[in-house]
Formats: C-alpha cells, structure tokens, sequence
C-alpha cells in the first residue's frame, strides 16, 4: 500500500519553454508573463506562481463578452497529462505580474518559482522584454 501511494505521490515532470515577462514602464505597474509548460507526467495544475519581483502574480484569463473585456483571475490552470499549457501572448491567457518591484526593465532575467498540484516545484527565468509578442515568435514557438 505505502508503495502504490509513493507511485501515486510521485513527482511529474513539468518544464518551461519561453518564459518571457513584459518590462514595466514603471516601478508598480501590472505587466504580463508567458510561458509553455510541457508536461511529461499524469494530469497537473499550476496552482500558484512566486516572485520577489512583484507584489504577487495571478493566472488570468481575458474574457471578451457582450458587454466587453474582462479579466478574470483563475485558481489554477490545468496541464494535461503529457501536453502543454499554453500561456502565450494573443491568447486568452497570462500571468499578472501585479504592482512590479524595480529592476523588471529590458534585458533583466526574473526568477519565479511556479508551483503544482503534483509536481515538484521549478523555478523559472523569465526574460524581460519590450514586446513579448516578437519575443515568443522569435523563441520558435
Ligand atoms: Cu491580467
């Protein structure tokens, strides 16, 4: 029993592919995050995202309804088993990176420890970039 619960408890594997963060015009502004996250392991969820860059981060979904755009913040964010989550500029999703510290400007990496339901921790290094658009199409992906 205790071994079947240690293969149930066992850590995926999840990576990060393109983790780009928008620079903040100022010290306290929102910006956006993106990154892809390729899941090798049974069905996860990100469930929450730590930086010392800001004063905290939500996983956000764009809703575009009748009565216009809304932002509204999810819990978590499901990964398929062996698929990807795709948190990519053009799409409904990002992460907001809210009320920013100095230093996210141009060219700076930004450390973010991203946590699941499952899988171990990683920290990811996002790259600071003016367009994060341009910067995920020239990533390849
Ligand atoms: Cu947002």
């Amino acid at each position: 029993m205790s071994l079947l619960l240690a293969f149930a408890l066992q850590a995926g594997a999840i990576t990060a592919e393109s983790p780009i963060i928008r620079a903040a015009p100022a010290p306290g502004d929102d910006v956006a995050a993106y990154v892809r996250l390729r899941n090798s392991g049974p069905a996860d969820r990100l469930v929450a995202i730590e930086c010392a860059c800001a004063e905290t981060i939500e996983i956000h979904r764009v809703n575009r309804g009748p009565d216009g755009v809304s932002m509204d913040t999810e819990p978590a964010l499901d990964i398929p088993a062996g698929g990807i989550a795709d948190i990519r500029p053009g799409s409904p999703l990002h992460l907001m990176v809210k009320a920013t510290r100095p230093g996210v400007s141009a060219g700076a990496e930004i450390a973010m420890t991203l946590r699941f339901e499952r899988a171990a921790p990683i920290v990811v290094r996002f790259r600071t970039v003016e367009d994060t658009r341009a910067a995920w199409t020239a990533s390849g992906q």
